[in-house]
């Protein structure tokens, strides 16, 4: 019998002054967020930068080498809320600036090994724009920017989010359906235990669903804060994560309530506590 799938722990690190009251656990800095991070036995840190241009490589390159960290994912969350650009926006140009401003920080993320993440710039359909016209545009985008990061050998990973946030897909299982209509075979579903908390019915069963196209996990309660401060009943998800082989990261993009140091401890019990269940 193949051995069960282990996890890997990360924990956000903000740099984007704007994503202030976030869900984000560092917003010290690299540095700061890396010594912490490592310091509590973090496996990786999950970093969203301003831009691609902005994040100092040479200096990421020596704190994870100094802190034996490594990159779990890069977000493109500020995309959106600096910059306003969104795949689905109806003006052409705004959809293009959108496309690069990922492709720069795919291209960043691949140097480190690590996927980047779509979440809030996949925007929503409003005004003139239909449901399938966004979903159209949505669908060129991965494409295109799927095969982008397969040139560094990591997937995409698309994440559906709750319907406060988007109004495009909310849920695993109907995201897996769409991204199975893809000629891209290089674009994975970011599972964020929040958004599902709030979409899913069985958090469990839809994870059993989207199956191996699970790409990486955002591991935060139903209330946002660290697993074990609100009510979801992870051993059930943790149980599902087993069945499907999960072998990415458990990632703490959460509040950090009531402070960044509690939740990263907590998170980090948490994460102790699931290797163990099951
Ligand atoms: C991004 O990972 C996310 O979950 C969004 O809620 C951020 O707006
Ligand atoms: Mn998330």
């Amino acid at each position: 019998m193949a051995p069960a799938a282990s996890f890997r722990s990360a924990i956000t690190i903000s740099l984007v002054p704007e994503s202030r009251g976030g869900p984000f656990v560092y917003t010290d800095g690299l540095a700061a967020g890396c010594a912490e991070a490592a310091r509590l036995g973090y496996d990786a840190v999950e970093i969203f930068p301003a831009s691609a241009a902005t994040l100092d490589r040479t200096l990421l390159r020596e704190l994870l080498g100094e802190h034996r960290l490594r990159v779990a994912a890069v977000g493109t969350g500020a995309g959106w809320v600096v910059h306003k650009l969104m795949l689905t926006h109806a003006d052409p140009e705004i959809r293009q600036r959108a496309r690069e401003f990922i492709r720069e920080i795919i291209k960043l993320a691949g140097e480190f090994g690590a996927p980047a993440i779509i979440g809030s710039m996949q925007g929503r359909w409003e005004g003139t724009v239909t449901r399938d016209q966004a979903l159209a545009w949505l669908a060129e985008a991965l494409e295109d920017l799927g095969e982008a990061a397969a040139v560094h050998r990591v997937p995409l990973l698309y994440e559906p989010l709750n319907r406060y946030e988007t109004n495009l897909l909310n849920r695993l299982g109907d995201t897996a359906r769409w991204l199975r209509t893809l000629r891209t075979r290089n674009v994975r579903i970011l599972a964020d235990l929040f958004h599902m908390n709030i979409e899913e019915a069985d958090a469990a069963a839809a994870l059993r669903e989207a199956g191996p196209l699970v790409g990486h996990v955002h591991f935060a309660d139903s209330n946002r804060r660290a697993i074990g401060l609100g009510h979801t009943a992870i051993e059930p998800i943790i149980a599902a994560l087993r069945e499907i082989d999960y072998p990415g990261y458990l990632s703490a993009e959460i509040l950090p309530l009531p402070d960044a140091a509690t939740a990263a401890r907590q998170t980090m019990e948490s994460f102790r506590r699931a290797l163990t269940l099951c």
